[in-house]
C-alpha cells in the first residue's frame, strides 16, 4: 500500500508540497495538469515540469487524478476517436513520466455536486453535506451558482468553467440517451484505451459518481456493487479497474462497502482507494464527516481490513476533510483533516497487518 494525498498544482493549493511530505506514511501525491481543456493532449514538457517540482519536495507522482474524458465520447459522437487518440498520447506521456494509476470518471454533464461546502458540525468543525431534495429542487443555474459561491473562490475540480456554456445543452442531450446505449459509449472508450494501459503498466481505476443518486434525469454509472460489476465487465482487463471511494459509495445506505471492497479487491480490481467516512442524515441525504468510525456511518477498520485481507496493493487517499482549525483552503481539501485521516488510516493499516 502506498499512501498519497490529493495535490493541485500551479500555485492553485494552499497546501504546500513540503507540508505533505511531512506526513508519515505519505510517499506521494496525486495530481493533474490544470487549465488543459478536456479532450486535449497533456504537454511531456508541463508534466516533467509538475514530477521535478514534486519529486524535489521528496514526493512521488504516480497517481493521476483525473484525466477528464472529453464529453464527445460520453456522448459517442463520431469525434470520439480524435479525442480518444488524444487520450491515448497523454496516457503515454504520463507513462513515461512513471505514472502508474489514473483515477477519472465517466459521469455525463455533471461531476461531484454538494448543497452545501460549508455545514457547520457541533464540534464546530464545517463539513460539506448534500440533502437530495433540495438538490432535485435546483435549476443547473443554481447548481452551478452555488457551488461556485460557496467555494470560497477557491477554483472546484470537476467544476471547471470550461464545462458550463454547454452544460444545458448536454443535459437536454442526455434525457434521449439509454442506459445501455451509455454503456456501449463507456466500452467503446475502454475498449480503446485499455491495450495501451496493458502496454504502459498503467491502473485505471473509474470513480463511482457522488452522489451516487440521479440528477436531471441524467444516466448513473457507477454507484452500487450491480453496476460496479457491469462496468468492469465491459473490459475484462485487469486494468480495468475501479477507484474505491468509500464516502461516494457510502452515501447510500444500500450499498455494503465492505463487501464491495472485498469483492473487487480480491479479483484486483481496486487500484486506488479514497477512505473517507459519512453520516447519513437520511435515506439519500448525508453529510462529510471526520475519517474515524464513530465519527459517521461507515465501519472504516473493516473496510482496510477487508482491503488488506484481498490482498489490495494499491494507492490509499484520505478523502475529503472537514475545515477544522480555522483552516483557509479549497472546501475538502485543506491540511489537517486530511493529515488527520492519513494519520488514523496509518494506523488502521498497522493494526490490521499485525493482528
Ligand atoms: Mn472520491
Amino acid at each position: 500500500m502506498k499512501m498519497v494525498l490529493r495535490w493541485f498544482p500551479s500555485g492553485d493549493d494552499t497546501v504546500k508540497l513540503a507540508q505533505i511530505r511531512q506526513i508519515p506514511g505519505v510517499t506521494g501525491v496525486a495530481t493533474f495538469l490544470s487549465g488543459i481543456p478536456a479532450g486535449d493532449i497533456w504537454p511531456m514538457e508541463r508534466i516533467e515540469q509538475i514530477k521535478d517540482e514534486i519529486n524535489g519536495a521528496g514526493l512521488e507522482m504516480e497517481v493521476i487524478e483525473s484525466i477528464n474524458v472529453h464529453e464527445d465520447i460520453k456522448k459517442g459522437l463520431p469525434s470520439k476517436d480524435m479525442y480518444i487518440d488524444n487520450y491515448i498520447k497523454t496516457m503515454r506521456n504520463l507513462a513515461d513520466a512513471g505514472v502508474k494509476c489514473v483515477c477519472y470518471n465517466f459521469m455525463p454533464v455533471l461531476d461531484w455536486f454538494r448543497s452545501d461546502l460549508y455545514l457547520p458540525l457541533e464540534d464546530g468543525s464545517f463539513a460539506m453535506s448534500y440533502s437530495h431534495n433540495d438538490a432535485k429542487k435546483l435549476t443547473l443555474e443554481n447548481m452551478t451558482s452555488s457551488m461556485i459561491n460557496g467555494s470560497n473562490n477557491f477554483s472546484l475540480p470537476g467544476w471547471e468553467p470550461e464545462r458550463f456554456p454547454k452544460m444545458a445543452e448536454d443535459i437536454e442531450f442526455y434525457q434521449n440517451v439509454s442506459q445501455d446505449e451509455y454503456f456501449a459509449n463507456i466500452k467503446y472508450f475502454l475498449d480503446a484505451i485499455m491495450p495501451v494501459a496493458e502496454e504502459c503498466d498503467m491502473d485505471f481505476g473509474v470513480h463511482p459518481d457522488d452522489p451516487p443518486f440521479p440528477l436531471f434525469n441524467l444516466p448513473k454509472v457507477v454507484n452500487c456493487r450491480d453496476s460496479i460489476r457491469r462496468y468492469l465487465d465491459l473490459n475484462k482487463s485487469k486494468r480495468n479497474g475501479l477507484t474505491l471511494c468509500t464516502g461516494s459509495l457510502g452515501a447510500n445506505k444500500d450499498n455494503d462497502v465492505v463487501a464491495i471492497a472485498k469483492e473487487f479487491a480480491s479479483e484486483g480490481r481496486i487500484p486506488f482507494v479514497h477512505l473517507r467516512n459519512v453520516k447519513h442524515t437520511s435515506d439519500t441525504d448525508f453529510h462529510e464527516s471526520a475519517h474515524l468510525s464513530e465519527c459517521g456511518d461507515l465501519d472504516m477498520y473493516e473496510i482496510v481490513k477487508a482491503l488488506k485481507d484481498s490482498g489490495f496493493d494499491g494507492y490509499i487517499r484520505p478523502d475529503h476533510g472537514r475545515k477544522i482549525w480555522d483552516e483557509e483552503s479549497r472546501p475538502g481539501y485543506g491540511l489537517y483533516d486530511r493529515a488527520l485521516g492519513a494519520a488514523y488510516i496509518n494506523g488502521l493499516w498497522e493494526a490490521t497487518t499485525k493482528s
